[in-house]
């Protein structure tokens, strides 16, 4: 018998207030008079979840009626943030919960500053994934984003004395009330041990893994509201439990702690994110963790599947999988053991179905970023896999020297196995083989992918590597974080932007408007007033909203090079002093960003940072013309205030070594203007807002890989630039540390000796470009009218549209 959906819910304040008094009473067990604003916040998400509910449901109805493609998004890591006031936008139900709350006496914007910042990613991979989850909801994709609950997500960052220090994040302490547990959707996981053959007769074959240890992972579900709540997807992340919670015998026997250990130890599987980006862990507990959710969400999906469909020959057609970097690769090879060992397919069927079904985003080309793991690590955790990895190799080298022609370099480059040292296993070949599409995040990181790490590859595979150039969620990171401007475009051009983020164009006619560049400029001061405030408050730095604010926000990396935007400060610094007469720009340089704990230079360079900043900051001579600021603990929500504040956006990286970048096209939907090489997404962000309206400096991609491959001299490069050289033997020699003077030494002996990052080599066109930057500031009229230019142009970056490619190139969805 149907069972009824049940009648839509009122919006009114005044039953929203009641509803927040009722889940406050019989929910969480307060008295409205007594409870903290923890409690409002908990009730207040109950409240909206509720309705939310509904639509998530009628979405998964709707998904089953219709028996539309299902994509499954597979990442180790949800960068999602705080979700209340997303989920409030897209429901439309912000303006009434205000009311509602404002009802009871309590405001909303202080109980939404307590949600905790979900952090369970590390940087721009992990917050494309929470974009894109958005986006498939938005577009109306039925869609799972299946990933791990890390119970610490990535580490709270300290500034102590300049340098940094990590602590543990604690985003579950108060219970997560966005969550439901699906105890009924718990999956055993096995590790080790050992694989039966069992001989079938007639030549045939059947193989029993006999794990050694097994988890349980259980689901938990959070639901995804896409904009207008049109569709509602589910975010599915596993956490790892043991199988039996205590071992009695062994308690009973008095020995308490080894009772436990083995629950323990089960538990920690999904206990903490590692805080590594872009280098691998190298850590037995990471394959681990890669195994374990991809195993748990594989058998998930296996399980719907079977709910609705015979068997698995429609599989390719029922469901996409996407692979989110090759975190999840070990899928490819627990596909096909699903297949085969447990539900009895051939080999060749299986792997057909499994290439048929996955698709796989490369992130990155750094060397040291392409997962591989030991093989006898790989062998020792997953025997059975390596057994299917040696087959699905043999199938793919075979293919490759007699249908191709492979030579033997082809063939090594091809191999799933990295031969010649340790052998080890490559997860990106895996992950490449075991697709039908292989995407890259921008036109220029495809290409190179293309000639570099995928070379022997993509001759072998010409069709397979394809573009999908990033894209960020416009409800995110433009109505939710800049309300201002939101209004302001409302007001201007009307509401169609909302559905269709390319309709900004239609702001393209007011770049000119004098009235309304004074507008837009009075908003970006408001938002920097509020970025000055968060400073003044958290750091005691009392920073002037006038001066051009100057942000790089991202994790610290040598590649990203704040280094070389830090040397341009010293300079600079240099300048005022020795020409105080000069009309300099007033200016503030922002920096935040977390480094690997394990990462020196890069803990080195926040060292720096602050070193800088702290001299700077403190000299009489700058008369506050110039002010280096470090904003600790970096994440989403602290983008979400500074973003809105940029005047000007570092977009840096050595030409080639950034994938494609995502804060790049936050900022300028917000109005900054880009400094940036023509790196990554940069370089398509130039195509659309127009090269006269972003600043180009530096070498080209091309010109990176001459030069390395050439070989250069930075020594004679520093030496012939009295301005870099200046700037770099005052850091060297203790300017910045009088209490350690050799402290940065190695790190600018690193520039002189081989510069692999090209810091001194880009360094005189960059701050060519920061002068060319500071005359264009003192042309406001010419600024704003160039700074609107840039939110009416990057529409095309909304996350909606980089969806609804995956959908229609690659999803078949
Ligand atoms: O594609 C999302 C994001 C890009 O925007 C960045 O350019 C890129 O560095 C980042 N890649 C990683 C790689 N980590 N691993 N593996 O985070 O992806």
């Amino acid at each position: 018998n149907e069972i009824p959906a049940p009648a839509p819910r009122s919006t009114e304040p005044s039953q929203l207030a009641t509803e927040l008094v009722e889940r406050l009473k019989y929910r969480i067990g307060k008295d409205p008079k007594v409870a903290k604003p923890h409690d409002w916040l908990t009730a207040a998400i109950l409240v909206v979840r509720d309705r939310i509910t509904d639509k998530w449901m009628d979405s998964t109805r709707r998904t089953y009626a219709t028996g539309a493609k299902r994509v499954y998004y597979l990442s180790l890591e949800f960068l999602i943030g705080r979700l209340m006031r997303d989920a409030m936008t897209n429901i439309g139900l912000m303006d009434e919960m205000r009311e509602a709350l404002a009802s009871l006496g309590v405001d909303i914007d202080i109980i939404a500053e307590l949600e905790p910042d979900a952090a369970l990613g590390n940087g721009g991979l992990g917050r494309l994934a929470a974009c894109f989850i958005e986006s498939m909801a938005t577009t109306d994709v039925p869609a799972y984003g299946y990933g791990i609950r890390y119970v610490h997500g990535l580490f709270r960052q300290q500034i102590a004395d300049g340098w940094q220090v990590e602590l543990p994040e604690t985003w579950l302490a108060h219970g997560n009330p966005w969550e439901f547990e699906r105890r009924e959707s718990s999956y055993e996981i096995g590790f080790g041990g050992a694989v039966e053959t069992l001989d079938l007769g007639e030549g045939k074959q059947r193989f029993v893994w006999k794990p050694a240890e097994r988890v349980i992972a259980t689901a938990y579900d959070t639901p995804a509201v896409g904009w207008r709540a049109k569709r509602v997807n589910t975010l599915r992340l596993w956490a790892s439990n043991p199988i039996d919670p205590i071992l009695l015998d062994a308690f009973n026997a008095g020995d308490h702690i080894g009772a436990l250990r083995e629950s323990n130890k089960a538990e920690s599987l999904t206990r903490v994110l590692y805080p590594a980006d872009a280098t691998p862990a190298g850590q037995e507990l990471r394959l681990r963790q890669e195994f374990f959710f991809s195993s748990a969400s594989l058998q998930d999906i296996l399980r719907r599947h079977l709910q609705q469909y015979p068997d698995f020959s429609s599989l390719p057609d029922a469901v996409a999988i996407q692979l989110n970097d090759t975190h999840p690769a070990v899928s490819v090879a627990e596909l096909v053991r699903l297949l085969t060992d447990m539900h009895g397919l051939n080999f060749d069927t299986a792997w057909d179905i499994t290439r048929r079904t996955f698709s796989y985003t490369n992130h990155t080309l750094l060397p040291e970023a392409l997962e591989s793991w030991p093989v006898p690590l790989f062998e020792r955790l997953l025997p059975r896999h390596m057994q299917i990895v040696y087959a699905i190799n043999a199938k793919i080298l075979i293919e490759a020297r007699k249908e191709q022609g492979a030579d033997d370099q082809s063939v090594r480059n091809i191999s799933l196995i990295e031969e010649g040292g340790e052998r080890r296993v490559r997860m990106g070949n895996l992950a490449f083989v075991g697709s039908h599409s292989v995407n890259g995040v921008s036109a220029l990181h495809t290409e190179l992918m293309k000639e570099t790490v995928f070379a022997d590859l993509h001759r072998l595979y010409p069709d397979r590597i394809n573009n999908k150039t990033n894209g960020i969620t416009p409800r995110r990171w433009l109505m939710q974080c800049n309300p201002g401007l939101f209004n302001l475009i409302r007001e201007s051009i009307g509401d169609a932007f909302e559905d269709d983020a390319e309709q900004l164009k239609a702001l393209d006619r007011f770049a000119g408007d004098a009235a309304f560049q004074e507008r837009f400029a009075a908003i970006k001061r408001e938002n920097k007033v509020r970025l000055a405030n968060l400073v003044q408050a958290r750091l005691g730095v009392r920073l002037d909203p006038g001066a051009m604010f100057d942000i790089q926000i991202k994790r610290i990396h040598e590649y990203k090079r704040q280094l070389l935007n830090i040397v341009e400060a010293v300079a600079l610094y240099d300048q005022i002093r020795s020409r105080p007469e000069l009309d300099w720009v007033p200016r503030v340089k922002l920096f935040a960003g977390k480094a690997a704990p394990s990462y020196h230079n890069a803990k080195l360079i926040i060292k720096l940072a602050n070193d800088v900043a702290r001299v700077i900051n403190n000299d009489p001579a700058v008369r506050g013309l110039l002010k280096v600021v470090f904003v600790p603990n970096y994440n989403v929500s602290l983008a979400e205030v500074m973003v809105p504040a940029a005047d000007l956006s570092e977009q840096i990286s050595t030409a080639g070594m950034e994938a494609s970048g995502t804060g790049n096209m936050k900022f300028a939907l917000n109005g900054a203007l880009t400094i940036g090489t023509l790196d990554g997404a940069n370089v398509e962000m130039r195509d659309h807002v127009g090269a006269e309206n972003i600043v180009i400096f530096g070498m080209t991609a091309d010109e990176v890989a001459r030069v390395r491959a050439e070989g250069h001299n930075p020594r004679a490069i520093i030496e012939g630039s009295p301005e870099l050289s200046q700037a770099l033997s005052a850091i060297s020699s203790g300017v910045f540390s009088p209490d350690d003077r050799g402290r940065f030494a190695g790190l600018i002996d690193g520039l002189y000796n081989h510069d692999w990052f090209m810091v001194a080599a880009d360094f005189d066109a960059y701050a060519k470009a920061q002068r060319d930057v500071d005359a264009l500031w003192t042309d406001g009229a010419a600024w704003n009218s160039k700074a609107i230019l840039n939110t009416a142009r990057m529409g095309w970056f909304s996350s909606d549209r980089t969806i609804r490619q995956y959908a229609t190139e690659i999803w078949g969805a």
